[in-house]
């Protein structure tokens, strides 16, 4: 399918669901996970720092791991990606984007209806007492004296309640669902385009890298990067419209 298939696909969409991973932020130089030069699990052991008991043993290191990340994302920009997912939803009478980025930039971007699957970094919480907190400089909780963490779901960690649940239901209720910058490893959130796909969904993978995706007959995929991709989708789906 060319993209202007896709678009119109797009255009007549009445429920979409788009689905984001670390590459649709790449174009704003938050570091990906594992596909480029200074992707994030290359710096740092994620058993020492993204594991609850690695994090527990690895203070205040990876404390100040996290709270360089929060301070990163809040010092770049949305990117054309961010903005024309936010452009997608103000065009479809239903919309949900799910993603498992913790960067806050499609929020930034516009986009309203955002269901984190995997947490976000606008603040800190306390392990012990579940306070919210800053990111202050010392990883001590202010209420209990416990120990502060990010608000993310850290592996083996439980998702928010309700949160697959919420994405499973958008997924086999919708028409389209678009899947940007994921490279579809981690469990369970592979499975939101899986659910689109049993349920007669078109599946729209927009990455420049191939591998790992979801195959089947109504899956397209237009390779290349979000940022030029997104924006060219929504011109050609909602011009003179
Ligand atoms: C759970 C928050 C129950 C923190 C994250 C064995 C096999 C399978 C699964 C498991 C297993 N053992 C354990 C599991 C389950 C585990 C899991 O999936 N592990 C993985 C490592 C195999 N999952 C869990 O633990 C989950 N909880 O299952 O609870 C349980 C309880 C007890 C014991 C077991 C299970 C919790 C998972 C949540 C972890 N938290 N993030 C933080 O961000 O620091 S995960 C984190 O990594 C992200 O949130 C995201 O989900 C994932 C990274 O993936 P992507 O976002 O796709 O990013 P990535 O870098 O990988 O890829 C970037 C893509 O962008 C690439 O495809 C690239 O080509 C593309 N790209 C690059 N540039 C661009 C681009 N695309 C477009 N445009 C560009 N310009
Ligand atoms: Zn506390």
């Amino acid at each position: 399918m060319t993209i202007e298939s896709v678009a119109a696909l797009l255009r007549d969409a009445k429920r979409v669901l788009v689905f984001t991973g670390a590459g649709v932020s790449a174009e704003s130089g938050v570091p990906t996970f594992r596909s480029d030069a200074n992707a994030l699990w290359r710096e740092v052991d994620i058993r020492n720092f993204a594991y609850p008991d690695g994090y527990r043993r690895n203070q205040p290191d990876a404390w100040r791991w996290y709270g360089q990340r929060a301070a990163k994302v809040r010092e770049v920009m949305p990117n054309a990606a961010h903005e024309a997912i936010a452009e997608i939803e103000r065009r479809v009478p239903e919309f949900l984007l799910v993603t498992q980025n913790i960067d806050n930039l499609h929020q930034r971007a516009g986009s309203k209806k955002v269901l984190e699957l995997h947490g976000n970094l606008r603040e800190a919480r306390c392990f012990d007492c579940d306070a919210r907190s800053p990111w202050v400089a010392d990883p001590v909780c202010e209420a209990c004296g416990g120990l502060l963490r990010p608000d993310v779901v850290m592996f083996e960690e439980e998702l928010p309640l309700g949160a697959m649940e919420e994405a499973r239901e958008a997924a086999e209720s919708c028409d389209l669902l678009l899947s940007v910058g994921t490279s579809n490893l981690v469990w369970p959130a592979t499975e939101v385009p899986r659910y689109a796909l049993r349920s007669g969904a078109d599946v729209v993978i927009i990455n420049p890298d191939m591998s790992a995706q979801p195959t089947g007959l109504r899956v397209t995929y237009l390779k290349g990067a979000a940022g030029a991709i997104l924006p060219e989708l929504v011109r050609i789906a909602y011009a003179n419209l």
